[in-house]
Order: structure tokens, then C-alpha cells, then sequence
């Protein structure tokens, strides 16, 4: 097999399977990751591991759009145990501070043991010889170790998608010490927020008791020797331009008046876009929409929320609860609140292209982004990407990896229902020379700052980190 100098490690493939094609009909997966990393990937003729998304499918190695793509099996009770249970049911809700108990549970640690071992095999075959290796988020967090062990030779990158808890609930994890372990197996270690980079450096010194000075690990080897980690803060961003060039075309501004058209012109749109997620704040979004109805603040002949969700990890019971919940507040709120003529909120449980997302965008006054706690959040960004004429309000979360970054957004505690509610009626009524004001400097981070940016910061400090491997190596 040919090695690659520059090896991608994720849960999945960039590539979904072409519905209803053959077993060789691949397509690339929509999303920021893929992008970004596109041009590093053929620039350097890269491999990516990863799964293919379905369970029990033995696939070759195969190339694809100038990357040579290195599938992983799963079985089906792997994805049950490794991805639906430890990824999405432990690490998910205790990352994002227990916001739904997580579970721990043995059988699905052992198999998230299993599979990442099974990951960094496939990851060390692939790696030719010094290469560097970029494994990304949290189902895979032993992988740095583990291939570090099987080829100290490599420069190795980990990032984090998404948050990294307060010690005090990371320590409830009965496999903390493991965890962090395989971390530090990585040269650099990158987070979303400096928040969560701190926070992992304070489980390190709790769990392990080394040193930590700035964002450098000093981790004690076997040999007596001292080897620096890197653990630092790496906003991720999105392909800002992409999104601009679709907002400026016309199909796509023409659907959007469609859109307004068809929820009967209100004056105001108010628009949500999540995954079904319990970490997204939905229902908190619901509960301060339905009680300005209730209060007479907001009029439904006036301001219509539309609310995207889309289906996700739809057999983890948690995921089952949530959707059923959010379910009847949004047939509460219609029955209560929707005339003949108008529509109160529009409940959307679908995907949809990224070109009508963009139209969604494009037809939305007020974007609200309610995170009880996430990462980043892209969609916040995407948002103000496309609002090419500097009008439009985003409402973002305080608990969301983005507020760092765009504190010209009308800024909300979430939890806060009264906060939030006058932060509604004040983007709904905000005049359009501060819209603009805001909307400028909040466009400037996100054009400024993008995907490509965060792949090159990135892949600059592991370049760093190898470079100082190979002096120490040589003296
Ligand atoms: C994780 C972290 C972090 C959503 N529905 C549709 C659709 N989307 C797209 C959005 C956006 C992406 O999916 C979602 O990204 P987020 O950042 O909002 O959230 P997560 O999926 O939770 O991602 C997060 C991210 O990783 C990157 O590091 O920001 O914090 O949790 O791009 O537009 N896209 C299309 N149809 C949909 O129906 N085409």
C-alpha cells in the first residue's frame, strides 16, 4: 500500500454513499471539515481513515478526488457500543456538562477501547515514514496514544470539536485518567475556546500531576526525558466565501422571497437551525417565543419563527425524549397562537440542501442561536456570512465556542427565559444603523477568520512542533 506524508483520522469518511447507487457511488459529505481540509489533502497527497457510516460494510481503500481514503469497519453492536453509546451517550452529554445524564457503562468503554485501537492501526499502515497525523474529536481520543506507541516517528495533531468540561464534572468519568493519556499521546492538542484548553490543562495537572506553563505540557518519559504537548485554543470557521458567493446568487435570493412569500410576508422572521440536539437550547428558544405570544409582545400576524431540525442520532433515547418534547411545545404554540392566515411557527424536521440554507439565511431578520452549550457553532457563523448587505440580527449564546469570537451578537444566557425574551423583542425592534453596525464587525471576524485559516494555524503549530521533534532528535 502507497503511504501518504499527511494522514486525516475522524469518526467518518468524507464521502456518504450515493442513495440507491452502486457499492462504488460515492459522493463528498457536505460540511466545513471536508472543505478545509480539501487542498491540504491534495497538496500533500493525503490519506483519511474513517468509517463509512453503515454498519458491517467492508470496504477497500479506495482514491477519491485526489485523497486515498482508508475505511474502518464497524459491526453493527461497535456502533452500538463505541458510536451511539460511549461517543454519543457519555462523552456528548458529559462534555456538555451533563446537560442530559451521562451514562457509563463498561461494555461501551471497552469497545471505544477496541475500535480506537482499531483506528490507529489503520491510521499508523497508512502514515509513511515522519509523516503527520491529524486525528479529529472526541471518538477518538485515544488514537494519539495509541499510534504514538505504534509509530514514535510521527508528528501527531488531535483537535477537539467540542467543548471540554470544568474538572469538577470531568472527573465523574470513571475512565479520566485513560482519557487524558491518550490525549497527551498528541504534539498539539487544539480546543475551540481558551476556556476549554484550560480546562483540560487543569485535568491534566489533577489527574497526572505534571506541569503545565502557558499552553506546554511538560509530560515526564520513560527515559527520563521531558516531551512538550501543546494544548491551545484553534477557533474553528467555516469556507466564508463559499457561503458569501451562494448569498449573492440570484436563484438563491429569488427562493428566498419565495420563502417569505410563502410564510405570508410577516414582517419580522425569526429563523432556528440545529441539529436535534439537547445541547442546541430548542426548547428554551420555544419556551421565550411562546410566552412573548402569550404576553401579547409579539403579534402572529407580525413575526413567524421557523425552526429547522434536523434528525440526529435518532436511536439514542435521549435524542427520542427531546424530539417528543420539543414536538408538542410546537403544536402547543400553533394550536394556541396560528390564525387561517398566519403562522406562529413552522417546525421543520428535515435536511435540506445547503443552497435552501442558505435562502433560509437570506430570508431570516433574526437568527437565534440559544446553545445551552456547544463547541462552536458553525451555523452562527454561516448566518453572518451570507448577510452581504450588513442587515439581519444574530442572537447567540453566551455558552456557545462562537461568542468569543462575534461579541458584537446580541448575547444571551440562554437559561435566562426574561433575558431572552427582551433580547427577542430588541432584535425584532432594532433599527437598522446599529443591525449595521454590528452586522460589519461581525462579518469582518467571520470573512477574516476562516476554515482555511484554522486549518493553516493548526497545521503550522504541528509544523512547529515537528521541526523542534527533529533538532531534538538530531542533537
Ligand atoms: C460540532 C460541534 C462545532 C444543519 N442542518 C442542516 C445543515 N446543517 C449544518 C449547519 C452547520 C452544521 O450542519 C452544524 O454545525 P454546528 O457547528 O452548528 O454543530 P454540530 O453539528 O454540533 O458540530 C460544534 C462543530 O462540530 C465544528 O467544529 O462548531 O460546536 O458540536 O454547518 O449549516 N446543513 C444542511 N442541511 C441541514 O438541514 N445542508
Amino acid at each position: 500500500m502507497t503511504q501518504a506524508e499527511f494522514v486525516v483520522v475522524a469518526n467518518r469518511l468524507p464521502v456518504d454513499r450515493v442513495p440507491g447507487g452502486g457499492d462504488d457511488d460515492w459522493r463528498r459529505s457536505p460540511g466545513g471539515l471536508v472543505t478545509a481540509l480539501e487542498p491540504v489533502m491534495r497538496r500533500a497527497d493525503g490519506a483519511w481513515v474513517g468509517w463509512v457510516g453503515q454498519a458491517d460494510h467492508h470496504v477497500a481503500p479506495f482514491d477519491f478526488d485526489g485523497t486515498h481514503l482508508v475505511p474502518v469497519a464497524l459491526s453493527a453492536e461497535e456502533v452500538e457500543l463505541y458510536y451511539e453509546g460511549m461517543s454519543n451517550d457519555t462523552f456528548w452529554p458529559l462534555y456538555h456538562d451533563v446537560i442530559s445524564a451521562p451514562q457509563y457503562h463498561r461494555e461501551w468503554w471497552d469497545a471505544y477501547v477496541r475500535v480506537n485501537r482499531r483506528f490507529a492501526e489503520a491510521a499508523a499502515d497508512a502514515a509513511a515514514d515522519g509523516a503527520t497525523v491529524w486525528v479529529q474529536d472526541y471518538q477518538l481520543q485515544l488514537v494519539p496514544r495509541l499510534l504514538r506507541e505504534l509509530r514514535p516517528d510521527l508528528t501527531i495533531g488531535y483537535f477537539h470539536h467540542i467543548p471540554f468540561p470544568a474538572y469538577g464534572l470531568y472527573s465523574q468519568l470513571p475512565w479520566r485518567k485513560q482519557v487524558i493519556e491518550g490525549l497527551l499521546g498528541a504534539d498539539v492538542i487544539g480546543f475551540q475556546r481558551v476556556a476549554d484548553a484550560g480546562n483540560f490543562a487543569r485535568a491534566v495537572r489533577r489527574v497526572l500531576h505534571y506541569t503545565t506553563k502557558g499552553s506546554d505540557i511538560h509530560i515526564p518519559e520513560e527515559d527520563g526525558s521531558t516531551r512538550i504537548a501543546v494544548a491551545k485554543a484553534f477557533p474553528i470557521s467555516i469556507d466564508s466565501e463559499a457561503y458569501v458567493e451562494m448569498a449573492r446568487r440570484e436563484d438563491i435570493q429569488a427562493r428566498a422571497a419565495e420563502i417569505r412569500e410563502g410564510l405570508g410576508n410577516p414582517r419580522t422572521i425569526l429563523l432556528g437551525v440545529d441539529r436535534l440536539d439537547y445541547t442546541k437550547g430548542i426548547r428554551h428558544r420555544l419556551k421565550a417565543f411562546g410566552e412573548l405570544l402569550a404576553g401579547g409582545e409579539v403579534d402572529v400576524a407580525d413575526v413567524t419563527l421557523v425552526q429547522v431540525a434536523s434528525p440526529s442520532r435518532e436511536r439514542v433515547g435521549a435524542y427520542m425524549q427531546l424530539r417528543d418534547e420539543i414536538e408538542l411545545t410546537v403544536a402547543r404554540i400553533a394550536g394556541d397562537y396560528d390564525t387561517l392566515d398566519h403562522t406562529a411557527v413552522r417546525y421543520l424536521h428535515h435536511s435540506y440542501p445547503r443552497e435552501e440554507m442558505v435562502a433560509l439565511f437570506l430570508a431570516a431578520d433574526v437568527m437565534l442561536v440559544t446553545a445551552l452549550r456547544d463547541g462552536m457553532n458553525l451555523v452562527a457563523k454561516e448566518y453572518v456570512a451570507t448577510r452581504t448587505d450588513n442587515r439581519g440580527v444574530l442572537v447567540l449564546s453566551e455558552f456557545a465556542g462562537a461568542a468569543d469570537e462575534l461579541s458584537n451578537a446580541v448575547l444571551v444566557n440562554p437559561h435566562d427565559i426574561d433575558g431572552l425574551k427582551e433580547a427577542i423583542v430588541r432584535a425584532i425592534g432594532m433599527p437598522p444603523a446599529e443591525q449595521s453596525r454590528r452586522m460589519r464587525s461581525l462579518r469582518r471576524k467571520v470573512l477574516d477568520n476562516d476554515v482555511g485559516q484554522w486549518s493553516k494555524k493548526f497545521l503550522d503549530a504541528l509544523a512547529q512542533a515537528r521541526k523542534a521533534k527533529s533538532e531534538e532528535d538530531a542533537a
